[in-house]
């Protein structure tokens, strides 16, 4: 979190992370389409001729608060190709919470497998605490065939403390579920840490419930 005490503004970091080819890049196009378009910046993609993402796609976006505060938040994603590590650490610094999109072909439990431990990994060298920071989980791809079972993924989320949502990004299912938990649970961490009611006036309920309206106003509420 960044505060800029002069210009009114705080700023939140958001980092979609995971494998290659998971979805990520997917799921910002769809939050993009499915919000209304105030407060909602340009979408920046940086793409290969494969469609593979080379450094990262960034999305921002605006709130105006009834603190009189200014509150951006800033959704990053990471390349997912294990050469461009350096890219992803770089992307996870100073993250205030992580969505990490998992592919739920069962081709793919390892690559996901990877991806987590290089989150963990990337985490610490970036002196965030992975126990601490606000993580959300996606299991993306649900239109596909051979794909680990809902039961199968119920199971094990329930072993973990994350939330754990299930979505197809192409459909622009499960897309706005998945990014309204990431933002509730990242608000409810900011308030611990911060206090930013009793020092600001800001509620840390009032981002979560303008972005869910945002989603509402655009007409698609995030389902098919
Ligand atoms: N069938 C299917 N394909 C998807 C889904 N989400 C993403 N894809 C496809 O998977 C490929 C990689 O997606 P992309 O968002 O670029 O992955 P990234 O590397 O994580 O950013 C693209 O061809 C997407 O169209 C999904 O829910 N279902
Ligand atoms: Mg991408």
């Amino acid at each position: 979190m960044q505060l800029d005490f002069k210009a009114r503004e705080l700023t939140v970091k958001l980092v979609y992370y995971g494998p290659a080819l998971s979805g990520k890049t997917t799921n910002l196009q769809a939050i993009h389409r499915l919000l209304s378009p105030e407060g909602r910046g340009r979408l920046m993609t940086l793409e290969t001729r494969d469609d593979r993402t080379l450094f990262f796609d960034l999305l921002p976006l605006s709130f105006a608060t009834d603190s009189g505060l200014t509150v951006r938040i800033k959704l990053f994603t990471v390349p997912g190709q294990v050469i461009h590590n350096s890219t992803r650490k770089l992307v996870l610094q100073g993250a205030d919470g992580v969505a990490f999109i998992a592919d739920s072909q069962v081709q793919e439990v390892r690559a996901n497998q990877a991806s987590f431990k290089d989150l963990r990994r990337n985490l610490k060298e970036n002196g965030l605490d992975p126990s601490k920071l606000p993580l959300v989980i996606q299991y993306n791809k649900r239109d596909l065939p051979n794909i680990r079972s809902e039961e199968d993924i119920m199971r094990m989320a329930s072993k973990g403390k994350e939330p754990t949502y299930l979505a197809t990004a192409t459909h622009g299912t499960g897309v706005a579920e998945t990014f309204l938990g990431l933002v509730e649970l990242t608000w409810d961490h900011l308030e611990r840490e911060h206090h930013l009611k009793e020092r600001f006036g800001l509620d840390h309920t009032e981002v979560t419930k303008d972005l869910q309206s945002r989603f509402e106003a655009a007409g698609e509420g995030g389902g098919a």
